[in-house]
């Protein structure tokens, strides 16, 4: 019997044809309207699949992972995998794998397009115009922040946190503006010091010396509210933050009252703590730019993840290792070996 794939969202047509031409069954599980289905929808539909192939950030918790014993496969469409409860999964002999490096610079784009955004109040003057208000010259509140060394010729300072990939790419894209950069990665210190272009720093000492603090780490039990009230304390009144990481990253509650209180000058973010829900008030600051999730959101980008989730679900399908795995130490587990060899 052909083995059972699992799509509980619309995967965009670049996937489904990977996923036609494996001759595997498919089952596809959305709304209309592209609705996700529900948890205990999901739980459901997994006991008759042997690979789940899901959305990025769509919730794979344990009760999902052990509700079918035969479940040999789950298939991230995204990089990031908080969503998925991997422990579990490695424990129950399940490879988990994401789609790494096809959205480093699509992100990195969003990153640096949601910077300049906030720093010169964009959405903000853009609404202006399109609500029939530009009459004449226009000063403050629209005043924005040098990126580049600007009037003063002083290079502003950018704080990565987290140099993996996309971090990286941000600093790449940093080099245009003549900015010092800075950053804190403590697994990564080494290839820090030994990067050039770049200083390693700790997290306050960071914080205190960027004009630019932009978060581009994994969402893990170290990282979730790396940045709450005192560390957003530590920044610059002229400091701008920006988040294309994980919501939960920082305390969004924290943020909105130290932006309330102007104690910075400003937050882009495309994640939010409660995602999609933001935090109360958080949408009536002026000092804020807000996207909704859409970092590696390109036709191209998006097309070549559903492919790679597509071809990473089919090999688990077919009991073969696949690309991209994110916990390869279940590959020696016997869980897993049953399932395989079975
Ligand atoms: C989402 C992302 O996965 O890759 C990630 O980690 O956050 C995004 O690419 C995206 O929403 C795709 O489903």
């Amino acid at each position: 019997m052909a083995s059972r794939i699992l799509v509980p969202w619309a995967l965009p047509e670049a996937g489904r044809e990977i996923l036609r031409k494996s001759k595997l069954r498919v089952t596809y599980l959305h709304g209309p309207a592209a609705e996700l289905p529900t948890l205990p929808e999901l739980i459901d539909a997994v006991k008759e699949a042997d690979v789940v192939l899901p959305r990025g950030t769509q919730p794979v918790p344990r009760e999902v992972l052990v509700a079918n014993p035969g479940l040999r496969g789950v298939a991230n469409h995204g990089v990031g995998y908080d969503s998925v409860d991997v422990v579990s999964a490695t424990e129950l002999g399940i490879p988990v794998t994401n789609t790494p490096e096809i959205l480093t610079e699509t992100t990195a784009d969003l990153a640096w397009g949601l910077l300049i955004a906030t720093a010169r109040k964009i959405p903000q003057t853009h609404n202006f115009v399109i609500s029939g208000k530009f009459t004449g010259p226009v000063g403050h509140p629209f005043m924005g922040m040098d990126i580049s060394p600007g009037g003063s010729n002083r290079p502003k300072v950018l704080g990565i946190i987290g140099f993996g990939r996309i971090g990286r790419a941000v600093m790449r894209r940093s080099k245009g503006f003549r900015m010092k950069v800075i950053a804190y990665d403590p697994p990564l210190r080494e290839m820090i010091e030994k990067t050039g272009g770049v200083e390693y720093r700790e997290l306050p000492e960071l914080l205190k010396e960027s004009d630019f603090v932009t978060l581009h780490c994994p969402l893990t039990k170290e990282t979730r509210h790396l940045i709450g009230k005192s560390e957003l304390e530590l920044m610059k009144p002229t400091a701008i933050l920006i988040n294309a990481s994980r919501g939960p990253v920082v305390d969004e509650t924290a943020l909105v009252s130290v932006l309330k209180e102007k104690k910075i000058f400003g937050a882009g973010l495309d994640v939010y703590e409660r995602e999609p829900q933001l935090a109360p008030g958080l949408a009536e600051l002026e000092n804020v730019v807000l996207l909704p999730h859409i970092g590696s959101l390109t036709e191209e980008t998006r097309n070549q993840m559903a492919i790679v989730a597509a071809k990473n679900a089919v090999a688990m399908a077919k009991k073969k290792k696949p690309r991209h795995l994110v916990n390869p130490e279940v590959l020696t587990r016997p869980e897993y070996l049953r399932k395989v060899s079975g």
